[in-house]
Order: structure tokens, then sequence, then C-alpha cells
């Protein structure tokens, strides 16, 4: 280990019990995207289309992770990483969305929890991280409100063939984001726009997210449930009412949205006005039926943003000043490196009553990470991990609810819009050889969990 590279944080001044632990997706990882009777996938559909991924980049083999698994699970181990988070792709198991299953699909998931219990790795399943079945996108995917029961009888599948070796699940991974990059912005998949399609998405994605997890609850009797959410710090780019009152509603957007309905506090309609549209869409009974008593919350922290009060921008009267616009310094996804951030973070969500448990379900950094020599030197992907552990031992030893930080992510990947060139890995992939070395940043935690 090279010295720079060491730290004074040691595993144990977290406690025994804190979970540690690494973060994938199915798309961004698998590939084989028709492989023995896989339906399409948004975006798989999405990624066909010319001009919506950078240098039109495409996940058809990814990491090819769906036949490179077992390498990739031995690495896990060699890495001491006792937690494994993964998604299950809806289209794999159901390629229209709805019964039949796929038996092919379900094969493969079953080898790769095998194989993680064979080598003493816990599951961790996200239930949805953004792969929605096309088949269902043509109804109208989240704006239509039968996605509720799609999703279910999603769920119902996954627990019926999983739930006997699968303890720990999560619903939906970050609502906010792909609602808001999906159905507003049109950036991700399925690329529609506009303020009705992002109402609706919002409410739908958000009753699955309660029906899921009760059929969680109901057949998988002693599971740990959690869900998990995106969340920014967000600053007012100066102490005026106008831009304290903009980074507000940007706040409520970004990070209170999603969780105070399931909190049981309903859509917060009064710090953002635009959501009182939500009630064309809130039948009777929804908020009721949108609380569920989680086990855990996964929060998942990358940056800051700060914002300013801007009329150009509709609903929410609020611009974003990009990182490169303040001149200070950013990941390779254009994300300020600002670690404390996460103990900001840590502090607002333990205000809320209502949460038992939090852990962080994802941090991590995009640089961009050459072989040299076999070696990967990513030191400034080391500092970031480590900056942000320090906020988030700062913040356990204040007495905050903070149990487990898992990385994102194992390998490099297919980072969504961005295509291949945001590298997030712990583990250097070769995209053209599907070669993996492991980063210094790797090494580190593989030597920080022994
Ligand atoms: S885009 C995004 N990501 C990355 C992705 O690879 C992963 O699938 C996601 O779960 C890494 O982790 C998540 N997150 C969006 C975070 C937004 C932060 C800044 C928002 C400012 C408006």
């Amino acid at each position: 280990m090279n010295k720079i590279e060491s730290s004074f944080l040691n595993k144990n001044q977290f406690g025994n019990d804190f979970l540690w632990g690494v973060s994938t997706a199915a798309f961004q990882i698998e590939g084989a995207h028709d492989a023995d009777g896989k339906g399409s996938s948004i975006w798989d559909v999405f990624t066909s289309q010319k001009g919506k991924i950078k240098n039109g980049h495409h996940a058809i083999t990814a990491c090819d992770f769906y036949n490179c698994y077992q390498d990739d699970i031995n690495l896990i181990k060699e890495l001491n990483i006792p937690n494994f988070r993964f998604s299950i792709s809806w289209p794999r198991i159901m390629p229209t969305g709805v019964h039949p299953i796929n038996q092919a699909g379900i094969d493969y998931y079953n080898k790769i929890i095998d194989s993680l219990l064979a080598s003493g790795i816990e599951p961790w399943i996200t239930l949805y991280h953004w792969d929605l079945p096309h088949e269902l996108e043509i109804k109208g995917g989240w704006t239509n409100r039968e996605s509720v029961s799609w999703f279910k009888e999603y769920v119902e599948v996954c627990v019926q063939f999983f739930g006997d070796r699968v303890k720990n699940w999560m619903v939906i991974n970050e609502p906010s984001v792909f609602t808001g990059a999906g159905y507003f912005l049109g950036i991700h998949a399925p690329g529609k726009k506009g303020i009705t399609n992002y109402l609706k998405a919002i409410h739908h994605v958000t009753l699955a997210t309660s029906t899921g997890a009760k059929i969680i609850r109901e057949r998988v009797p002693d599971a740990h449930i959690g869900t998990t959410f995106s969340c920014t710090h967000i600053e007012p780019a100066t102490e005026s009412v106008k831009d304290v009152e903009a980074s507000k509603r940007v706040d409520t957007l970004l990070n209170r949205t999603f969780i105070e309905p399931i909190l049981g506090l309903g859509y917060p309609q009064k710090d953002l006005p635009v959501l009182k549209k939500l009630n064309n869409y809130i039948l009777e009974d929804d908020l009721n039926n949108l609380v569920f008593d989680f086990d855990f919350i996964g929060l998942q922290c990358y940056t800051r943003e700060v914002v300013k009060h801007s009329i150009l921008t509709p609903y929410i009267g609020a611009e974003l000043i990009s990182a490169e616009k303040r001149n200070v310094i950013s990941t390779e996804m254009g994300w300020e490196v600002y670690p404390p951030a996460m103990y900001h973070i840590l502090k607002k969500f333990n205000e809320y009553d209502g949460i038992k448990k939090i852990i962080i379900t994802e941090n991590g950094a995009a640089f961009p990470d050459t072989v040299q020599n076999g070696k990967v030197h990513d030191i400034k992907r080391t500092h970031f991990i480590q900056d942000n552990l320090e906020q988030i031992l700062k913040a356990k030893q204040e007495g905050l609810n903070v149990e487990g930080y898992f990385v994102w992510s194992l390998t490099d990947n297919f980072e969504w819009a961005e295509g291949y060139n945001a590298r997030f890995g712990l583990i250097h992939v070769d995209f053209e050889t599907q070669k993996r070395t492991i980063k210094n940043s790797g090494l580190w935690f593989k030597d920080f969990l022994s």
C-alpha cells in the first residue's frame, strides 16, 4: 500500500454490526440483452435510438456479467466484501412484464444467489433499477396506474423464487432520478417529457413502492425490507430570500417528494406547489396505502447542489449552478466532490421520526482511470471514499442513525446516458476484452475490510 493511500480510518470504529457492501444494477452490468428468452426493456430500446447515449454506446454486452458472474463473485470475495447488492432485470424473468415467467431468467438469478451464498456473501436484491419491460411501456409504463398491479405481479414472482434464500430486499432504486430523467426531461429511458407524465409516474412509482414492500412482508416473514432514495445536499447560492426559497423547492423535489408519503407525511405540496397537481391522480385511500414501515431506508448521496432563483425554469423556479460554473473540483459526471454533503444528508434524514435504520446503499465517484503496468492508480476515488467514510463516522459518533455503507460500484459499467466513459468501479473493466483489473481503491477497500 502506498502511504498516501492509507488513512487513519479503521473498520472497527464503525462497530461490529455496520454493514459493508458493494452495489450494482442489472442493466449496467449484465449485457446478454436478448439471451435465453429475455424480453426488451425500455433501456434496450432507448440505447438503440440514435443520439440518446454519449458516443452511441449501448449495453448489449456491458460487463458481460451474465456470463462472467462467477469470476466477478470471486472478485467480491477476494476483496473481502461481505454484502453484494444487485438488481433483477424484470424483462429477463417476465419478458412481457407479466405472466408467463421465463424459467431461464429465474435459473440465472438462482445461480447468482447460490454462488454468493456458497462464497459467504450476503445477497441484497433491488427489485427495480430502471429497466422496465418495453411491453409495459407500450401500455404507458409508469404513467399508467396499472403499473402498480404489473409491479405487484412481478414482485410476487421474485419473492416466490428467491425469498427462501434472499432476506435483504430493496423495492425501487432512486425514484426521483428515473422519473425526473425518464418521464419529465426525457434524457433517460423511456424518453418521455412533460409535467403530466412526470406527476403520474411519481404517484404510481410511490404506490408501487409500498405495494411491493407489502408483498415481501407478507410472503417472506423474516425479510429485511428497504427502498433506496437519491439524496443531494442543497444550498442556496446566496442568503437572499429568493435563493433560499428556490433552494427549498429543489430540496423538496429531490429529497422529500418520494420519502414523505411513505412515512405517512403525504406529498410535500406546501413547499412545492406544483405537487398539488398530483391530486388529479390520487384516489381515495391512496395516501393511506402509500405508507409502509420499512426496516431500513437506503440513502445514496454523491454530491451537493447550489441553487439560485430563476424565472426561466417552469414549476420549480430554480437553477442548479453547475460545478463547472462554480469552478469547483468535480467528477466525470460533473458532480462536485463535496464529502460533507454526506454528513448533512445524514443529519437531515435523521430528523424524520419514522426511519428505523439508514444504510448508505450507494456512494462512489467516476474518474477517468487507465491501466498502467497492470495497475490503476485511482487515488482520487480512494480519497473520495475515505472522505465520505469520515463524514459517516462523524455522524455515527454524534449518535446519528447510519448502519451500513455500500460502494457504487463493483466494476466500471454502463453509466446510462453517459455510456462507458464514467467509470465508477473498484475494479477496472476493459470493455474490448472484458479483462478486470482491481484498482488501487479496490485494494484499499480490501485492506480496510480485512
Ligand atoms: S445517475 C445516478 N446514479 C449513478 C448510476 O450509475 C446508478 O445506477 C444510480 O443508482 C450512480 O448512482 C446512481 N444518480 C443520480 C444522482 C444525482 C445526483 C445529483 C442530482 C442533481 C440534480
